[in-house]
């Protein structure tokens, strides 16, 4: 196993001359606008990073992977890649037809010739495939709030690869590398899957795992979809270029992977695992945890430390890649070097910095120490994430109509101006209405498409450094949690429930709109027509009944103050 085949593999692409004809005659197929993660999966689908699959699966392969890890005739494979579409477009569209898959600009990157189309049990997917029907799962959450009803399967014929304009130079294709490899006459190459930012205890595991096997590295990071919350994947390479220099040359080598991680654990340690072989890859590192996806909604880890070794061990002759045991590295004090944490002595001195001790150095603008991680990875992350009380932040009010949401939200907006440093935008309910989403009624999905809509603005004023107050009712817990999302990934997301009762806010009926709705003259109206999701653990929880506006805005100003967001100026 350790003389890898170097020869291509195949890809799905056309000639260029056969792509430009087949263009054409794509621009009048029903066409399908890829999401960010089927842009990932199509990538790796026609530059042979999932060889053998010839597409998106079909519906005997998808149940045959769902249920036992293998494709319908017997082929290891531990991830569903599905093409999931809306209801509307899949009720165009029947076995048979052609189809345009386009990037988000438009471009048509493929075309697919439809062969099923079926509606998956999603519960039955999380189970098989993670392990738990848990929203606390980021992809199980995904597939539920995110992923389309519809799945479509059938074959695919790559026209032209997605455009990257981002580290161009640090992206190759399986055949790329291993065209490279052959030139460079690397043989034994260990690979080294990452999302994370790498600090000294990686760069000595690393090094060392590939002096034991003798072989070359390649560090492969994923800088497609990783979990939601990771140092983005601008920040996490320029550290990793700061890294390759620490590597003897010529034996290390970078290359950036566009995959979308699912956070599967042990089956998705399996799937990296022939990723890597498709990439001419012999080895890999594989560690405690492999692409955990964290606490399930019980608090507990959804799979055990080892698992991912184990399934992969088990596979590992089918995989066609060698696992490689990650060895824990800790600091020596007394010797100023990493050593494994198991080779040692009792009363060594053992320094460690763990990753949620990091983060809270980095928010604080603490030290972090040069045996920990070197200047220029700490320099990154510091520009990266700048202290809390620097950064952007959102705070969303949510509760019943007339519940006091805006008043409290526009007092908090005059507190935090007064404070002054960050610039403070408040998306009222009302006002967003009107400037946003005039089109919109109260339905389900309207309401939805609004709260997103607010979500998604927030997120970009967060990005950017700035505080966004909203105040809309936002009656539905998933959509208040895809917000939460979209927000984490910039900064904090301070969830206000304005938990005033519906007694409360009738008896107010400050606008004269719940006589109405009691009438009938109103229709689904939250509270008397219409749901509203009490929010289970909001950061705060107001209740305005006996209380003064001023006195509710201080709580959330001490709240604030008590995560970091303000401070000292
Ligand atoms: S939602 O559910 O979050 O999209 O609602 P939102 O954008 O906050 O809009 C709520 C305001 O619209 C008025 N209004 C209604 N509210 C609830 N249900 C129905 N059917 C309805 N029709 C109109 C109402 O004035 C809400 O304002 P607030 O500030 O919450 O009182």
């Amino acid at each position: 196993m350790t003389q890898p085949n170097l020869s291509p593999i195949p890809e799905l692409y056309v000639s260029p001359d056969s792509a430009q004809k087949l263009k054409l005659a794509a621009g009048s197929m029903p066409s399908w606008d890829l999401t960010p993660r089927q842009i990932c999966d199509l990538e790796l689908l026609m530059n042979g990073g999932f060889s053998p699959l010839k597409g998106f699966m079909n519906e005997a392969d998808y149940n045959g992977v769902v249920s036992e890890m293998r494709m319908a005739d017997g082929t290891l494979w531990p991830m569903p890649i599905t093409l999931d579409v809306s209801e509307g477009f899949a009720g165009e569209i029947e076995p048979g037809t052609d189809i345009a898959l386009r990037d988000q600009e438009g471009v048509i990157l493929a075309i697919m010739s439809v062969t099923d189309k079926w509606v998956p049990n999603k519960s039955v997917e999380a189970e098989g495939v993670f392990g738990a029907d848990d929203l606390a799962h980021p992809t199980v959450n995904y597939l539920h709030n995110t992923a389309g009803p519809v799945y479509l399967g059938g074959p695919v014929t790559g026209l032209q690869p997605p455009t990257h304009y981002d580290f161009r130079g640090r992206r190759d294709t399986p055949n790329e590398l291993r065209s490279m490899f052959r030139k460079l006459g690397w043989r034994k190459i260990v690979a080294f899957q990452t999302r994370n930012p790498l600090h000294r205890a990686h760069q000595e595991l690393t090094f060392r795992a590939a002096r034991e096997a003798q072989a070359n590295l390649l560090i492969h990071p994923v800088v497609g979809m990783t979990k939601p919350g990771d140092v983005d994947h601008f920040t996490r390479v320029r550290c990793y270029e700061a890294v390759l220099d620490k590597y003897p040359q010529a034996t290390t080598h970078l290359s950036l992977l566009n995959l979308a991680m699912r956070m599967g654990g042990p089956r998705e340690a399996v799937w990296h695992g022939i990723i890597r072989r498709n990439h001419g890859l012999t080895h890999m590192i594989v560690g405690r945890d492999h692409a955990g996806p964290g606490k399930n909604s019980q608090g507990n880890d959804f799979y055990g430390p080892y698992e991912a070794q184990e399934l992969f061990r088990k596979h590992q002759d089918e995989i066609g890649v060698e696992m490689v045991d990650f060895k824990q590295m800790v600091y020596v004090q007394e010797r100023a070097q990493y050593e494994p944490a198991d080779e040692i002595e009792e009363g060594a001195t053992v320094l460690n910095i763990s990753g949620t001790e990091l983060r809270r150095r980095l928010r604080e603008g603490l030290e972090i120490p040069e045996w920990f991680s070197f200047p220029e990875v700490v320099r990154e992350l510091r520009r990266n994430a700048p202290p809390r009380a620097q950064q952007g932040f959102t705070v969303f009010f949510t509760g019943l109509s007339g519940s006091g949401k805006s008043t409290i939200a526009n007092a908090l907006m005059v507190k935090l101006m007064e404070m002054g440093g960050r610039p403070v935008t408040l998306l009222d309910g009302d006002v967003v209405r009107k400037h946003l989403s005039q089109e919109l009624g109260f339905s389900k999905e309207h309401r939805d498409i609004n709260i997103k809509r607010i979500g998604y603005v927030a997120s970009e004023i967060t990005k950017n450094g700035g505080i966004a107050i909203c105040a809309p009712i936002a009656p539905y817990t998933a959509t208040r949690r895809s917000v939460r999302e979209m927000i984490e990934a910039f900064g904090a997301f301070i969830e206000v429930h304005v938990a005033t009762s519906l007694e409360e806010c009738e008896r107010r009926d400050r606008k004269g709109l719940y006589k109405m709705a009691r009438e009938g003259k109103i229709k689904e109206f939250t509270g008397i027509s219409d749901p509203y999701e009490t929010p289970e653990s909001p950061e705060l929880r107001v209740d305005t009944a006996g209380v003064d506006v001023d006195y509710a805005a201080q709580q959330v100003l001490l709240k604030l103050e008590q995560m970091g967001l303000i401070g000292p100026g």
